[in-house]
Order: C-alpha cells, then sequence, then structure tokens
C-alpha cells in the first residue's frame, strides 16, 4: 500500500494559519508525526489560506522538502493554480518525485493538466467525474476513469504513473455513494492490465462524522479487498494504519509473521519501540 498523508492541508485550520506566518515549526511537527507513522508521499495542499497561492505553495513545498526526500503530491481542486506551481516546484526540487492531485476526465482539464504531468515528469492523479460532476453511478465512474488512463497513456505516461481515484463522498450527506466506490475500482482493475494505481481521500467518508476514526478505518479495509493499492490518510492515525497492514496480510499483499506489523513498519525502516 502507498501511503499519502493528508495532514500538511490548509483544509486544517492550523495548517491554514501557520502557511501566511511561514510557521515552518508547526508544518515540521505534524509532518514528523506523518513520516513517522508510515506516510510513503506527503500530500500538500493551501486550502483557502490568506496570501499568494503560489508563493504559499512554493513555500510548503520547500517546507516539507526541508524535512524528508519522500515525494510530494501537489493537491489543489484549481488546475490554473497546478499549472503555475508544478514547473515551480519542479524546478526547486528537481530530484523529488511529484504527484499532480488531481485532474477530472473533463476534455479542458486533461488537456491542461496531462502535458504539464509529462513534461515536468511526475505522476498524475485522475478523477472519476468530467464536466457534469460526480456521477452518482458506477458505470459513469468506470467511464470516466477510462477516458482518463487512455488520455495520460496516449500522451506518453506509464501506468505506474496514473492513479484513478472512484471520489469519496461523506457518508452522512451522500448515502449509497460509497458502494459505487468500490465497486468502481473493482471494475476499472478488471478491465486494465496492468492496472493503474487506485486511490482515494479515505477521510472524505467520514467529514463532520462522530465515529470518524472507526469509519475511516473500516472503509479503507472495504477498498483493500477491492484492489484499492493507495490512499490519502492521516499516517499518525495508528489504529488505522494497523488495520491496513491486517488488512494486506489478509489478503496475502504481506507475509503474516507473529509480529507483522512491527515487520512492516522495519521494512520501511521506521522505528519499532524496542
Ligand atoms: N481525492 C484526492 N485528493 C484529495 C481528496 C480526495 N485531497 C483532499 C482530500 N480529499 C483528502 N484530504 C483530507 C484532509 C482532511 C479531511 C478530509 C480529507 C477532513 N478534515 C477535517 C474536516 O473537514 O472535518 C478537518 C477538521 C479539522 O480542522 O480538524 O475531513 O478525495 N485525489
Amino acid at each position: 500500500m502507498i501511503v499519502f498523508s493528508e495532514r500538511i492541508n490548509g483544509m486544517y485550520r492550523d495548517v491554514r494559519a501557520a502557511i501566511p506566518e511561514r510557521n515552518k515549526q508547526l508544518i515540521h511537527q505534524l509532518l514528523e508525526k506523518q513520516l513517522a507513522g508510515g506516510a510513503d508521499v506527503v500530500d500538500i495542499n493551501i486550502g483557502p489560506s490568506k496570501g499568494d497561492p503560489v508563493e504559499n505553495f512554493i513555500w510548503l513545498a520547500q517546507t516539507v522538502h526541508e524535512m524528508t526526500d519522500k515525494p510530494l503530491s501537489l493537491d489543489s481542486a484549481k488546475a490554473d493554480l497546478l499549472v503555475q506551481v508544478v514547473p515551480r516546484v519542479r524546478q526547486a526540487l528537481p530530484d523529488t518525485k511529484l504527484v499532480i492531485n488531481s485532474c477530472t476526465a473533463a476534455r479542458a482539464y486533461m488537456d491542461k493538466l496531462i502535458p504539464i504531468a509529462v513534461e515536468n515528469h511526475t505522476g498524475i492523479i485522475g478523477l472519476t467525474m468530467d464536466q457534469d460532476g460526480v456521477p452518482g453511478n458506477v458505470e459513469k465512474r468506470v467511464e470516466c476513469g477510462a477516458t482518463f488512463l487512455m488520455t495520460a497513456l496516449e500522451a506518453g505516461m506509464s501506468t505506474d504513473d496514473i492513479y484513478l481515484d472512484p471520489i469519496t463522498l461523506p457518508i452522512n450527506a451522500a448515502f449509497k455513494q460509497q458502494e459505487n466506490v468500490i465497486e468502481g475500482i473493482r471494475q476499472l482493475a478488471l478491465i486494465n492490465d496492468p492496472a493503474p494505481h487506485f486511490i482515494i481521500g479515505l477521510s472524505n467518508v467520514s467529514t463532520k462524522c462522530l465515529l470518524n476514526k472507526l469509519l475511516n478505518r473500516t472503509f479503507l479495509v472495504m477498498c483493500l479487498t477491492a484492489g484499492l493499492d493507495t490512499a490519502i490518510v492521516d499516517s499518525a492515525d495508528q489504529e488505522l494504519i494497523d488495520a491496513m497492514v491486517t488488512a494486506e496480510v489478509l489478503l496475502g499483499k504481506q507475509l503474516y509473521s507473529d509480529e507483522y506489523v512491527k515487520a512492516w513498519r522495519m521494512q520501511k525502516g521506521l522505528p519499532t519501540g524496542c
């Protein structure tokens, strides 16, 4: 499983305030916990922070990179912002792996962002939605995912650099959409060989829900059985990571041993606490 950490995101009030204040210490404190939990990629999103969005984004990328060489996922729903930011971050951090997060399957978005991914040697996350919004059924999600994948491959990208995101909506507001995410992953994994990566923004499922951590870890395990191999999560949530590793062991993706969580941490070069 590839773990993207979600916490360096201006949707969180502390990060939103830290960005215009250029408060590196706060970002580093949060990041340290995400890395200690097992993050492989750091998703960064400036959210609605005050100030110049391009300069804020570059500052955030550099601040994260000061602590880690891990790949960065440049997260914004604004394609025009990503068009400006990606080449600047590529120039500032020439040896860092980058992922563009994200691009819809609408023609106008793909025409803007896929060439940026190719030119700057980045990965890209394709959302299974188009100009008509988030589909309410599996069929349209699969169609959008297939369109995005074909377009990215035809532009010269490799399957390993493409992540399809079937779009997770909150359980308290979007009843029955969660099973479409699971079925979407299952069908897109079946019809594409070799399959791209499948990713979700896990915490979306529980936004403003009381039992958010329980919802997150249960939904993660359900998606893993369908073929999810990547997720944007709070990697400092130990119970979530333990559930993820356990599901991988039970699905035969990790070897069982009596201390399989410890073994997983050792494989990643993380401290095991003894
Ligand atoms: N797909 C892709 N990228 C994404 C998402 C996705 N990026 C953003 C988001 N979704 C994933 N990251 C988060 C980060 C935080 C929350 C949800 C998803 C979240 N935060 C609390 C809330 O809004 O209730 C913040 C509250 C607080 O300040 O404590 O839920 O789906 N490709």
